[in-house]
């Protein structure tokens, strides 16, 4: 094979005008980028990434001092990724949040074209409505709004709330179609009982008539912490995988496939002593540390978790855990996005 000739100073400088030319036709050379455009592998521009809770919820309490759950329509602080900034992006594909209602506030009711999800950290008696029903949010709850559903929050108790919000935002601007609107009444009338759609669709059993495809989000609007719990208590006792321990998807009961299209969410049990071996995959993740305590590394970096931290993992970068205590991880990927579009991969290392 003929090796390339490096071009002389003469050609570098007809090249650079000849670009300099076509730009202004709107045109640019491949050559110039194709080995950026065609990597070898992932190389993200999103940098792992750690935010303490103490940090969040100290800073999150005095935003509450500032503006209202009503003047801000959400009151929030994005957790942006270093790597992205003013993208409110913590992946390319998603983004999160850290959200506080206050006694007595109301967030109010609207829908939008992203899906989103909660996580609740932090204290009792607010509920969020999806869709005409309500829930009550309990700590290590997942709860989810799937795209164009109405929505609202309202804080009933009589402690601080706080969750963290894990949206697809920054998908929904790489394809250009975000849309949203107000609800009529800032607090949605409800039309069912609370509990009515985990019962009806999330125990076992759907209502007769009821058919879903796989894209189609989930009607269970909430997974409680305490089933989560039961499971991962349950299958500790068996054999832990060597590079996840034992990690659960949530699913959409009816269809087997996520319970959004663009958000995947999974539930992960470290037992005391157990060191995973390095992994890494195509779908940049969000960890909550809901319980114990664990050293993780992600590529150069190494944070000793402690209790309600939240990390980011990019696509690719090699991930390792070894946890001191029994350990409990909630995670969010864009798994179901890359793999409906077959560009989710994995590396057990
Ligand atoms: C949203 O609707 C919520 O409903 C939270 O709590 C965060 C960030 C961007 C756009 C919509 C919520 C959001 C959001």
């Amino acid at each position: 094979m003929a090796i390339a000739s490096e071009p002389g100073s003469q050609a570098i400088n007809a090249r650079q005008a000849y670009y300099e030319r076509i730009a202004s036709d709107h045109m640019t050379p491949l050559w110039e980028v194709l080995g950026a455009l065609v990597p070898k592998q992932p190389n993200s521009p999103a940098q792992a990434a750690l935010w303490r809770y103490a940090t969040l919820r100290d800073k999150v309490m005095e935003a509450g001092q500032l503006i209202t759950a009503e003047e801000a329509e959400r009151r929030v602080l994005i957790l942006e990724n270093p790597g992205l900034p003013g993208q409110s992006a913590i992946t390319q594909s998603l983004y999160a949040g850290l959200q506080l209602i206050l006694p007595g506030e109301v967030a109010p009711a609207h829908r939008h074209t992203q899906s989103a999800l909660r996580l609740v950290m932090d204290g009792a008696g607010a509920y969020t409505a999806v869709d005409g029903e309500r829930t009550t949010m309990h700590r290590g709850d997942f709860i989810i709004t799937p795209s164009w559903t109405f929505h609202d929050h309202g804080n009933l108790g009589d402690e601080p709330v706080v969750w963290l919000d894990g949206l697809d935002i920054p998908t929904v601007r790489f394809y250009d179609a975000g849309f949203a609107e107000h609800g009529q009444n800032a607090v949605q009338k409800t039309s069912r009982t609370e509990g009515d759609a985990l019962a009806r669709y999330g125990n076992n059993m759907v209502p007769v008539d009821f058919y879903q495809s796989p894209a189609e989000p989930t009607r269970v609007f909430v997974y409680p912490f305490s089933r989560t719990q039961e499971s991962l208590d349950k299958i500790v006792h068996s054999e832990p995988d060597p590079h996840l321990g034992h990690k659960l998807r949530f699913v959409n009961p009816a269809t087997g496939a996520s319970p959004m299209p663009t958000i995947g969410a999974f539930a992960q049990r470290l037992p005391a002593g157990f060191e995973t071996r390095p992994y890494q995959s195509t779908d940049g993740t969000v960890y909550v540390c809901l319980e114990g305590e664990a050293t993780v590394s992600v590529g150069q970096q190494e944070w000793q978790l402690q209790r309600d931290d939240v990390f980011v993992v990019p696509s690719w970068q090699v991930l390792k855990f070894h946890a001191q205590r029994d350990t409990t991880l909630f995670s969010y990927s864009d798994r179901p996005a890359l793999q409906a579009l077959g560009l989710w991969r994995e590396a057990r290392l």
